[in-house]
């Protein structure tokens, strides 16, 4: 089934020009990107794409992380893209992740770890809606 998934790039990754070569790989991995920006998050709209995680303890630390620096959101499509997506990005906490993944091979550590990616359907349409309007994305 052709779906639809988010991915932000985050600013452990902006920040060490590893944009490119991220794209390339989703690329390679065969997901088209649809729609494509950079953009600085406030505290406020980092706290509002997390919410799922405000009880966490690395709420606050996470939320200040997205926010130090440029994010690269995007949306990407193909067969499966949801659970592709989050194969190719590897593991949340790179240590754990396979070889080949893009937290495995750029990640720093279990928080600065390079890329997001939708985990379900649902939250794909959700966070997919949080940074683009219909106009922003080219089927
Ligand atoms: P995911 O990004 O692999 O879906 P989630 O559990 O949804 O992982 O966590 C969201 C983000 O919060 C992670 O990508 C990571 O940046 C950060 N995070 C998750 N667990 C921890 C932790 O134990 N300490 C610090 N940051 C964490
Ligand atoms: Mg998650």
């Amino acid at each position: 089934m052709v779906e639809r998934t988010l991915s932000i790039i985050k600013p452990d990754a902006t920040a060490r020009n590893l944009t490119g070569e991220i794209l390339k790989m989703i690329e390679e991995a065969g997901l088209k990107i649809v729609a494509l920006k950079k953009i600085k998050l406030t505290k406020e709209q980092a706290e509002g794409f997390y919410q799922v995680h405000k009880d966490k303890p690395f709420f606050d630390s996470l939320t200040d992380f997205m926010t130090s620096g440029p994010v690269v959101v995007s949306v990407l499509e193909g067969e499966n893209a949801i659970e592709k997506y989050r194969k190719l990005m590897g593991a949340t906490n790179p240590a754990k992740a396979e070889e080949g993944t893009i937290r495995k091979k750029f990640a720093l550590d279990i928080e600065k770890n390079s890329v997001h990616g939708s985990d379900s359907k649902e939250n794909a349409e959700i966070e997919i809606n949080y940074f683009f309007n219909k106009l922003e994305i080219v089927g």
